[in-house]
């Protein structure tokens, strides 16, 4: 049926943003087999290391002490920093609230212990369904690390698929680190040297493609500093070419370049120490433009890097531009970045990505991005009507839907 008013226009956005049912491209979360691995929970929520890099701009106890501290007692003093001393106005605290609110909790009580209690009673498979439900999301794209030796115990002796959990293949300990973790590939059975020579690199690939397969992984991926540039004669350049490419390109997988980011740039901070800087857009148009037929997906830290990344984007159809990641997962952020690729490419890119790292993560970083998104699409398509372009309600559900996950199974099925 075609909108024919304001009104309309904005009722069947919401109601086509709100219904639709997501692929989350890039998190970090677990299918239940995997145990502990998988985050959720009050206590997760609140010890999540964004909340724990907050927590430290406002005490001067020492790193150390609290890292010492059991993670209910870590929970308790952000909870106190950021939530009863200072008002939560942060995203980060926000988002905690917003699961608090959509599971029917009494956000007004502020009552940490009863929140606690809730949680106590929950069985995680249940409510792996309450959250995916509660978040509308169909299925995740989860970070798997075989040089995890938790994960890869699962991997290798008791894993359990569940559809709703798919996985990538994560290399930065193959990229980032080869000096330190070639030796573990050789324990591992593969006749790999500290030099890359023709033997090492096929038996690299030989890694790569078996536990891709034994993972079913939908993409390999990697997070990379700002200075990543190539071709460059580092291992990471020679793994990057003579390993990943060819493997990404004979299996048809996708190779997702996360570039930007400044690993423990304060180190106390351990997962929360990461900074970020900018990155050569350069390295990217080499690549999409060197390797015509393997894909990539990439999301760039900084902000500085969004607009020329976007029209990266417009010069190689194997480039896909994917979420506002970690530092630009903020709605200020996520609003400008989210109109400058409508804007620039259509609705041929991943608007977002959750990056969860807790289960109950999923319901508000998909609530706050989902209305960010809503809003930008309104004012684009207000612009289209203004025109006179008569919309078709169905349009709006199919542009939504490929927004949503349908350009990334699309970006997939493609041969190049
Ligand atoms: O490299 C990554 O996948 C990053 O997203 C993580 O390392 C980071 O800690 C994170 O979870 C940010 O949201
Ligand atoms: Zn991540």
């Amino acid at each position: 049926m075609a909108i024919a008013s304001a009104k309309q226009l904005r009722e069947m956005i919401d109601k086509s943003v709100e219904a639709v049912k997501l692929t989350d491209v890039h998190t970090h979360l677990y299918p239940p087999c995997f145990g502990d691995l998988l985050l959720w929970g009050i206590d997760d929520l609140i010890t999540y290391h964004y909340l724990i890099a907050e927590t430290f701009r406002w005490v001067d106890m020492p790193y150390e002490t609290y890292w010492r501290r059991p993670k209910r007692e870590q929970a308790d003093l952000i909870w106190r920093t950021l939530f009863l001393e200072n008002s939560p106005v942060a995203e980060s605290c926000r988002g905690v609230l917003t699961v608090l609110s959509a599971l029917g909790l009494e956000v007004a009580s502020r009552d940490l212990a009863a929140y606690r209690r809730h949680f106590d009673r929950l069985k995680v498979e249940d409510y792996v369904d309450t959250v995916f439900g509660l978040g509308g999301v169909r299925e995740v794209i989860t970070t798997n690390d075989p040089f995890d030796d938790a994960e890869r115990k699962v991997w290798l002796e008791s894993y359990q698929p569940d559809p709703r959990f798919k996985a990538a293949l994560r290399i930065d300990s193959l990229l980032n680190n080869w000096e330190g973790n070639w030796p573990r590939l050789a324990e591992w059975g593969y006749e790999v040297e500290g030099e890359i020579n023709a033997k090492t690199a096929a038996e690299v690939r030989r890694f790569l493609t078996e536990w891709a397969k034994r993972m079913e992984a939908v993409y390999m991926a990697a997070s990379l500093p700002p200075d990543f540039t190539l071709p460059d004669f580092l291992p990471r350049g020679l793994l990057v070419k003579e390993c990943v490419l060819p493997v990404s390109e004979e299996l048809n997988l996708p190779f997702a370049m996360m570039i930007g980011v400044k690993k423990l740039v304060n180190p106390e901070l351990r997962l929360a120490g990461d900074g970020v800087g900018k990155a050569s857009i350069e390295t990217v148009e080499h690549l999409c433009s060197a390797h015509p037929r393997n894909k990539f997906m990439v999301t760039m830290l900084s902000r500085e890097n969004q607009h020329e990344l976007a029209v990266a984007a417009r010069k190689f159809r194997n480039l896909m531009v994917f979420g506002c990641w970690w530092f630009l997962n903020n709605p200020s952020l996520v609003e400008e970045i989210t109109r400058m690729r409508l804007e620039l490419l259509g609705l041929s890119f991943l608007p977002q990505h959750s990056d969860a790292r807790v289960l109950d993560q999923l319901v508000y970083k998909w609530k706050h991005s989902r209305r960010v998104i809503a809003d930008a699409l309104y004012d684009k398509y207000a612009d289209l009507m203004a025109t006179g372009w008569a919309l078709e309600e169905s349009e709006i559900k199919r542009d939504v839907e490929k927004l949503f996950g349908g350009n990334f199974w699309a970006f997939l099925e493609r041969q190049l």
